[in-house]
């Protein structure tokens, strides 16, 4: 409805909202739950009356757009809280009221408190969604914010266009996640790390600079960080030299040995693999 700015979401934009943010939420799972949180009441209005005019033409749309309550708030300030039967869009509900002669003012009931907004922006074919992910002492506006902004053609098309934090506060704490960008480690806000092939280290990983001097950081190709000899953990674990495929015996085993061996490789992993071929205690 914000959209298009007519009182009921058309077809057609309703369905390519619905697509656009499955799309969306998809790609960033962090997303799934930020929804849009109207700043106003989407079923009312509030509408004060000049005193004593007739109320004709406020009665007349009363009655076209289904109002199913109005509920006097200030017997002196002549103020009613209309409610409709369905959502409507009430900014433009209210300047379609505020034209009669009998009404004084009217306007959303707008609220306060609202923490993520969802705001969409026409480029053509291409829309530009702006994510607000509010929160913290969201009462009367949220303390801190996380904002991603992405844009979708046409053709479901997704493209992460820009992520940003506000709240200047030290009880927002903004994560900070060590992520591989195109075999570079950078430090960089967690969610934005997770967007579009980047690539989070995790929890507690930091970039390292190659400490171990392998040509690789930590998390970035190098999985080993203290290992120079190694960059993945195969299947015994960094530091340790895999040789448990070289040493099995298989021709000096019975079939019934063999089953037994790789039932055990199975449950237990690397650690009785490399002992029970080699011998090796580890
Ligand atoms: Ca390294
Ligand atoms: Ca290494």
């Amino acid at each position: 409805m914000q959209l298009t700015g007519e009182l009921r979401a058309p077809d057609a934009e309703y369905n390519r909202i619905v697509r656009d943010l499955a799309i969306i939420r998809q790609a960033n799972s962090l997303l799934a739950t930020v929804i849009d949180d109207p700043s106003f009441v989407p079923s009312q209005l509030m509408v004060q009356l000049v005193p004593s005019a007739p109320t004709d033409g406020y009665q007349a749309l009363n009655q076209y757009y289904q109002v199913v309550s109005d509920h006097v708030i200030s017997q002196t300030l002549n103020i009613h809280v209309l409610t409709f039967c369905d959502n409507i869009y009430a900014p433009t509900l209210a300047t379609l009221y505020g034209t009669l002669p009998e009404v004084d003012n009217a306007e959303p009931n707008f609220v306060f408190g609202t923490d993520d907004q969802i705001t969409i922006v026409r480029n053509g074919s291409d829309w530009q969604y702006s994510i607000e992910d509010g929160f913290t002492d969201c009462f009367d506006g949220c303390d801190c914010s996380r904002t991603w902004v992405f844009n979708m053609t046409d053709f479901g098309q997704l493209t992460f266009v820009n992520y940003s934090e506000f709240g200047p506060w030290s009880w927002c704490a903004f994560e900070q996640s060590a992520c591989c960008i195109n075999g570079t480690c950078e430090m960089l806000p967690a969610p934005a790390c997770a967007i579009f092939g980047h690539t989070p280290f995790g929890a507690g990983i930091a970039c390292d600079g190659d400490s171990d001097g392998d040509g690789l950081e930590a998390g970035c190709g190098d999985f080993c960080p203290s290992d120079p000899n190694m960059t993945q953990p195969l299947l015994c674990g960094c530091g340790r030299t895999e040789t448990c495929d070289a040493a099995i015996p298989i021709p000096a085993v019975s079939t019934w040995t063999a089953i037994v061996l790789g039932i055990l490789l199975l449950i237990t992993g690397c650690a009785i693999k490399c002992r029970r071929m080699t011998g090796m205690t580890r």
